[in-house]
């Protein structure tokens, strides 16, 4: 069976990235629809030999679709959704604005795949540094509840969309040649901090997201929002610092998980080893950990750094990183349409 496929929002990162991964997975493509606002409209895209090319969205674009991956924003989603599952097409959205709906399974298919059969159009794919974190803790999970965790993000610039890596090379480069010393590039410098608050070259910025009543940011309540409702999890609590780092590609989580019971570490790191797309990369005496610069461009979440927690005997503490345009978002959504369809992912 082959199925008429869709892509909301084709020419920004994560819906480059979801064109690759379709063809990479070999989906079952009959018809590939690629819809992108009124800009990149007649641009042509290759896709497994042929030129397709861009069409405009809009309410009637949906018509004789099964599948539509959404890659556009919160705007954008709300704006088509209906008319998606007005067409019979299931609507596996990254955007956010679906993810906390009751009737809206959000999905991270090696941890709760099964509930992409209770959809009624939409199927809400979670956010990165979320995703990246329960593909890590999952099998943590596997021997004792989760009641607890505390974590902390470094966040690649490629979270905050393609220009973010420009921005991150534009000002490397504006401090090479004009503020080595300090390396700090002054407000009135060349390169203004458009993407980001602040210059991300040289500095990490702890807030990602906006600001809530609580003084956690948007981002940081998704950890504990997102992550009860894939795990099945509703009393566990969550505490989150998002920080934005001067990286490209993959984002990194430090984080200590709460069990019910007792667990130790060689117990863990076995249970770890088994986990589906998940590398245990462990071996800190030999500087063998997870780090960017290991994980970017692949599907598998690496976890290292694997420890007793010192404050509470209930807690383990690892590092944990994954390429969060294609874990994160991406393949995660394609994944979502394979075990939809009835394929491995
Ligand atoms: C970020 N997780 O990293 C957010 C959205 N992708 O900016």
């Amino acid at each position: 069976k082959t199925y008429n496929v869709g892509i909301l929002g084709a020419t920004g990162a994560v819906g480059r990235e979801m064109l690759k991964v379709l063809g990479e997975r070999n989906f079952p493509v009959n018809e590939l629809r690629l819809l992108a606002s009124e800009r990149s409209v007649g641009k042509k895209v290759e896709f497994q030999g042929k030129e397709i090319e861009i069409k405009l969205a809009c309410h009637d674009a949906f018509k004789g679709l099964d599948i539509v991956l959404g890659a556009a924003s919160n705007a954008v989603a709300k704006e088509f959704k209906d008319d998606i599952v007005a067409a019979g097409a299931v609507f596996i959205d990254n955007s956010s604005a679906f993810r906390q709906d009751a009737d809206v399974p959000l999905v991270v298919p090696e941890i709760n795949g099964d509930d992409v059969f209770k959809n009624k159009g939409v199927i809400s794919n979670p956010n990165c540094s979320t995703i990246i974190t329960l593909m890590a803790v999952k099998g943590i999970n596997r021997l004792s509840k989760i009641v607890a965790m505390n974590a902390c993000t470094y966040q690649a610039t490629s979270g905050a969309g393609a220009a973010g890596p420009v921005e991150l090379m534009e000002q490397m480069e504006e401090l090479d040649k004009e503020y080595k010393e300090t390396g700090i590039i002054p407000n009135k410098g060349n390169v203004e901090a458009k993407v980001f608050a602040h210059q991300i070259a040289g500095n990490v910025i702890p807030m990602i997201g906006s600001l809530k009543d609580n003084g956690y940011t948007t981002e940081e309540m998704k950890m504990q929002n997102e992550g009860r409702k894939i795990m099945h999890l509703p009393d566990l609590k969550v505490t989150c610092t998002c920080v934005r780092v001067p990286v490209v590609r993959s984002h990194s989580i430090a984080v200590t998980v709460y069990t019910e019971d007792v667990l130790n570490v060689e117990d863990v790191k076995a249970q770890i080893a088994k986990e589906q797309n998940v590398k245990l990369y462990d071996e800190p005496e030999n500087q063998v950990y997870p780090m960017p610069i290991v994980t970017s461009d692949q599907d598998i979440t690496y976890v290292g750094r694997i420890r007793k927690d010192l404050i509470h005997d209930n807690g383990i503490t690892l590092f944990c990183c994954g390429d969060q345009v294609r874990k994160g978002a991406a393949t995660n959504a394609v994944q979502i349409a394979l075990k939809l369809v009835g394929l491995d992912f």
